[in-house]
């Protein structure tokens, strides 16, 4: 039981999303705890040590954060099928973790600025999300006079990039590498697909040619997923034991190890940092331990990139 995968997500989490495929392409059996897509978290939170983001992968008394070091993770776990088919599985998955910096910064920036202001009127954007979002990014929503603009200037750069992956798949393949499907399809499927779940619609922007990859990638689902509740996350937590941590090799600047740090997102989330006792710490990961009276001792994982790491005083 406390070796069962848990994802800790939210339906139209466009990241979750990415997760989602992935557990899909490998055909895992995973457990499933909806999460709000909106502060506050109260049975997230205690897992996290802080983190507010979606999704999380739990394994026992170990919460992995960041589609990045979840993806990591269920590679290393469970290699096949694997989602760097290769021919050069090294080469690809360096190729595709650039093409991930891409889409997950960019690509999907654009995709959500764009269909929140071209369908504000959609049911998703209540005041409260909104609300939510301007705090998280930490800029004010674009009123309603400035919205058809910010729709607009969206679009300028959203179309070149649509271009981009039409023209990859412009030889008629199957997926973004040929004939089988990987983290690259992944990578490049969620921003596109989160439009159509946020307008409530099929975005017309969406070329043909792009829809036809999307529906290939689609149909490889999600796995096989079984509901859990957050209570019930939580006392997996609780009876289960941290696994040890990884090697660590520390860099000019970093904390040392068992000092209280906190990690805290370089984009936007920086509110929510998770505090606890650095365990390990190398050039690609990061990982620190809490206590949470509802979760007991847990140990919880980040990537280095897009992360800072910190120590408190005192
Ligand atoms: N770099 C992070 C980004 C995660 C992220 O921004 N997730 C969105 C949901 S798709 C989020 O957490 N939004 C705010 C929230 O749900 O509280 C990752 O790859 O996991």
């Amino acid at each position: 039981m406390s070796s069962a995968l848990i994802l800790h997500h939210y339906d139209f989490s466009n990241y979750s999303e990415k997760v989602r495929l992935v557990l899909g392409l490998k055909g895992l059996t995973w457990r499933s705890v909806e999460i709000p897509p909106t502060l506050p978290k109260p049975d997230y939170i205690p897992l996290t040590g802080g983190y507010r983001r979606a999704p999380a992968l739990q394994i026992g008394a170990d919460v992995f954060c960041d589609t990045a070091r979840i993806i990591e993770e269920l590679e290393r776990r469970f290699p096949e099928p694997t989602i760097y088919p290769g021919p050069d599985s090294v080469a690809q998955r360096a190729f595709t973790a650039g093409l991930e910096r891409w889409t997950d910064a960019t690509l999907t920036r654009n995709t959500i600025n764009y269909i929140s202001c071209e369908h504000s009127d959609a049911d998703r954007f209540t005041p409260e999300f909104l609300a939510d979002r301007a705090a998280l990014l930490g800029k004010p929503e674009p009123g309603l006079a400035h919205r058809k603009a910010a729709a607009i200037k969206n679009l300028t750069q959203l179309r070149p990039q649509l271009s981009w992956i039409s023209d990859i798949l412009h030889d008629g393949r199957t997926y973004i590498y040929g004939e089988a499907p990987s983290l690259a399809d992944c990578v490049i499927y969620h921003p596109l697909w989160v439009m159509d779940q946020l307008a409530g619609e099929r975005a017309a922007v969406i070329p043909a040619v792009i829809r036809q990859w999307m529906e290939r990638v689609a149909a490889h689902g999600h796995g096989n997923p079984t509901s859990m509740t957050a209570h019930a996350a939580l006392d997996v937590a609780d009876s289960s034991d941290p696994l040890p941590p990884l090697p660590s090799q520390t860099l000019d600047g970093d904390p040392a190890l068992g000092d209280t740090v906190s990690i805290t997102p370089t984009d936007y989330g920086r509110a929510n940092p998770s505090v606890g006792t650095l365990v390990a710490i190398d050039a690609q990961r990061l990982a620190l331990q809490h206590r949470n009276e509802r979760t007991g001792l847990v140990t919880v994982h980040f990537p280095r990139f897009g992360y800072s790491v910190r120590a408190l005083d005192g």
